[in-house]
């Protein structure tokens, strides 16, 4: 679920990258950072041991536009890939709003991604996140080493459901950002609609409203400490092809630079 500000009107979006050991992750958070210039992303923490491998977490925060009159930003996290590491794995991907998993595609490592991807749905499973519903994006990185994994392999094994895959060299910055954009346009129409899809809350006189058409769903109690509670908040927001658009625009101005 997404952290809602309503005193500073903004949401922060969770977006983890999981994956393997040295499958690339912080390579991506990296060149993020790097190709952003200071207005758009926040500092990049980076928690390494000194052979730089990611013991805890990495975490960039960047703007990405809005949504109504909030501000949108994208909290994106790596979780460390050593296998070692299941209990910080398990406590990053708590309250995920997207996953990407970044799958290393040298043949050799086929059973690192697969077991990987096991412990993903694990830990999904222990922190009450459906990863056949949440937001999911995969990046198949390392495509200029030789001995790949087919991407229909990786597809057929990891990805039946053929959600959006992207191919990628991260440590050329190659699929980074198609990356991103691709988890972005997953990612902010559920929180959207989660946040905002239902209709204003009704006043205590319920008998003066109209009926809900019986096709529609009922709606969600707000999670408590998330959402205002007083009936009088409204929130006006972008239609889901308004938010594509813009999340469209962000993006190529990214790629662009
Ligand atoms: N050849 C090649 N090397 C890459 C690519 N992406 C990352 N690497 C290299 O792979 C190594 C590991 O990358 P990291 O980003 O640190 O891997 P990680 O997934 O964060 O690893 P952990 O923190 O241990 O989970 C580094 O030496 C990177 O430069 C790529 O696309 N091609
Ligand atoms: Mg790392």
């Amino acid at each position: 679920m997404p952290f809602i500000n309503y005193a500073t009107k903004s949401i922060a979006i969770k977006i983890v990258y999981y994956g393997p050991g040295l499958s690339g992750k912080t390579t991506n958070l990296r060149y993020i950072y790097y190709k952003l210039d200071s207005a758009s992303r926040g500092e990049l923490v980076c928690l390494e041991t000194e052979t730089d491998r990611t013991y805890f977490f990495d975490l960039l925060p960047i703007r990405a536009g809005m949504i109504g009159d909030f501000k949108v930003h994208f909290q994106l996290m790596s979780a460390p890939g050593q296998v070692f590491y299941e209990a910080s794995r398990k406590s990053v991907l708590h309250s995920a709003d997207g996953i990407v998993f970044v799958a290393d595609s040298q043949i050799p490592l086929l059973d690192a991604n697969l077991e990987s991807f096991d412990g993903l749905r694990r830990n999904c499973l222990q922190n009450d996140l459906d990863l056949l519903k949440i937001p999911l994006v995969f990046q198949y990185n390392k495509r200029d080493l030789n001995y790949l994994i087919p991407v229909e392999t990786f597809n057929n094994l990891l990805n039946p459901r053929r959600m959006p895959w992207v191919e990628a060299v991260a440590v050329n910055g190659v699929g980074v950002f198609e990356t991103l954009r691709e988890i972005s346009k997953l990612t902010v129409p559920v929180v959207r609609d989660k946040l905002f899809g239902a209709k204003p809350r009704p006043e205590p006189d319920t008998a003066t409203l109209p009926q809900r058409p019986p096709e529609e769903t009922p709606e969600k109690a707000p999670e408590p400490g998330r959402a205002p509670t007083g009936p009088t908040t409204r929130v006006v927001v972008k239609s889901r092809k308004e938010i594509e658009d813009e999340l469209e625009l962000l993006s190529r101005e990214y790629v662009g630079k």
